[in-house]
């Protein structure tokens, strides 16, 4: 079978972000855009001739066409068998339980998690090695080098294949093997949690669940895990068709883009537990009775209980969370006397933790939150591990987070999300306070005092690996934290993250939502940065 080397030109703009390569569809349309991209993934990751690739996208907009333009370079180089969801979709910690189970190189994930789809949308390619992990910085920076020298890259025909039927079709020189996307995860879901009782939990009269899958990838597994395998009424699972558009939905499961979701639970017909993931099915809101669970309370609290359910009853390792996540985890970790690891923003940088052992939970103030059963983070999952807490211990949710705080306090948060148009202008900001770094301590902020201010850097107690600049940190005497990073997963402009954590404690008042309780942090940090002044921007566009 022929293969064909095309003539190329590098592209200057294919350094992968947080999360992959994002960029609008617009700019992967352009002749030879993706396919450069892949190629540089290609030469970059080792060889895989011969091997076996995992790939699977989120079914938004262009995910066909970019599949398509996957499989022909793939059987380019040598892919002996491509293994691909159903329809050519796979949620993202689906395809990581599929890389490790099927012992495969690596994955391909075509998507562009929350970032809005649609023609004038997002797209994005995220690249999974083979423990299902995303790839490290190493290898992102690797890729990156090596589209900016690329001159050729290699195609082979695999003509037309039925994405809709299961079993192994011929393409060219490669095979692509169908599978169900939802048996092989649904069958781990089944393992590390009590379905027993969880069923009880959802039988159990006047017990009202509402997963919202806001018509990305995660309602077919949604469907299948809560309704069918746990006996939740047809129903419970809404917006369950994935489609291209989400439907004018924008999966992004937060308060503001699943407000919806929120008013309910707020209401006077409120359910008991409502949840919603997003594009690629890593990311999860939990949503109890009158109150939103914050990404960091939620990873707290689960610590704090996981020895109640099935996959984690041994105990935990140790757990981690992002930098700009709150520091409630860490309270739980010290109460278990295991160690808690803090990490750049980012799920690749847990992938060595994980596969180290070092740690059983990990998790991301935006939404994310996972375990060693994976190498990715797991929106369902971390819905079936509430489920689970609540069954076990007959509370509510939002008893057991008021519970935690009674023990442990509030780390209440808010994230700031300010949107500079001009990139260079975000970047004077960054290097503005890095600047200031030495002198801020003392300083009198917020009604509180500065401690120590600095810039994160992370050394992974692994491979010894360091990474620089990866936000800036500033303490307050009074237990509180501001944050500053840039955003890696934007595809205009640069979007100012600034993360705000104030610690209440156990025996304080802990009523309030966190944008209220974080207010006028928020005020303070924007002030410190001089966003006004160096950006000309003067409020947030979001408040999370
Ligand atoms: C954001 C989040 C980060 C998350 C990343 C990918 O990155 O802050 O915590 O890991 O998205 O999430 P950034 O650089 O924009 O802050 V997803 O659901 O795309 O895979
Ligand atoms: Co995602």
């Amino acid at each position: 079978m022929d293969v064909r080397r095309i003539p190329t030109e590098p592209f200057d703009d294919q350094r992968p972000g947080t999360a992959g390569l994002r960029r609008k569809v617009r700019r992967f349309r352009q002749p030879h855009y993706l396919e450069n991209f892949l190629q540089a993934v290609f030469d970059a990751a080792g060889d895989f001739r011969g091997q076996v690739l995992v790939a699977g996208g989120d079914g938004r907009f262009w995910n066909a066409e970019a599949l398509a333009v996957l499989f022909r370079v793939a059987a380019g180089n040598g892919v002996r068998r491509m293994i691909v969801g159903r329809g050519g979709m796979l949620s993202t910690p689906a395809a990581s339980h599929l890389i490790r189970t099927r012992g495969a190189a690596g994955g391909f994930l075509l998507t562009a998690s929350h970032n809005p789809g649609g023609p004038d949308g997002d797209f994005g390619v995220k690249f999974d090695t083979a423990n299902g992990g995303q790839a490290p910085e190493s290898l992102t920076d690797a890729v990156w080098r090596r589209t900016l020298e690329l001159r050729e890259y290699r195609v082979a025909e695999v003509g037309r294949l039925d994405l809709d039927r299961p079993g192994v079709q011929q393409a060219g020189p490669m095979e692509v093997e169908i599978v169900d996307p939802v048996a092989d995860y649904a069958a781990l879901m089944e393992r590390l949690f009590d379905f027993d009782r969880i069923r009880s939990l959802l039988a159990s009269p006047g017990f009202r669940l509402r997963f919202d899958a806001l018509n990305a990838v995660t309602g077919p597994y949604a469907v299948e895990i809560l309704e069918r395998r746990l006996g939740a009424p047809p129903g419970s699972v809404v917006n369950a068709v994935p489609l291209p558009d989400f439907g004018g939905l924008h999966p992004d499961p937060n308060p503001v883009d699943a407000a919806h979701l929120v008013d309910w639970m707020n209401g006077p017909d409120a359910g008991d537990l409502a949840a919603a993931s997003d594009g690629d099915g890593d990311r999860n809101m939990i949503v109890g009775r009158g109150m939103v669970v914050s990404p960091g309370d939620s990873l707290a609290v689960l610590a704090e209980h996981a020895g109640k359910v099935p996959g984690y009853a041994a105990g935990l390792a140790g757990v981690a969370r992002s930098m700009p996540t709150t520091r409630a985890v860490d309270r739980v970790a010290a109460d278990l006397g295991i160690p808690c690891y803090e990490t750049p923003t980012g799920w690749r940088y847990f992938c060595n933790l994980l596969d180290a052992g070092l740690i059983d939970l990990c998790g991301e103030e935006s939404f994310g939150t996972s375990s060693s059963h994976a190498r990715e983070k797991d929106g369902l999952w971390a819905v079936l591990f509430w489920l689970n807490l609540v069954a076990a211990t007959g509370r509510p949710v939002t008893r057991l987070v008021e519970d935690h705080w009674r023990r442990f306090g509030r780390h209440a948060f808010c994230r700031h999300d300010w949107f500079i148009p001009d990139g260079e202008a975000a970047a004077r900001v960054m290097a503005g306070l890095e600047e200031r770094l030495a002198t801020l301590a003392g300083q009198e902020i917020a009604g509180t005092r500065v401690t120590t201010a600095d810039s994160f850097t992370y050394l992974d107690p692994v491979d010894g690996s360091a990474s620089a600049g990866q936000g800036i940190r500033v303490f307050l005497e009074d237990g509180a934290r501001l944050v500053y990073r840039l955003s890696g997963t934007g595809t205009e402009g640069a979007t100012l993250r600034i993360y705000l954590e104030r610690y209440l404690a156990p025996d304080a008042s802990h009523a309030g939502d966190g944008p209220a309780l974080t207010a006028s942090l928020g005020h303070a940090a924007a002030e410190l940065a001089r966003i006004g002044e160096l950006a000309g921007v003067h409020e947030p566009a979001g408040v999370i």
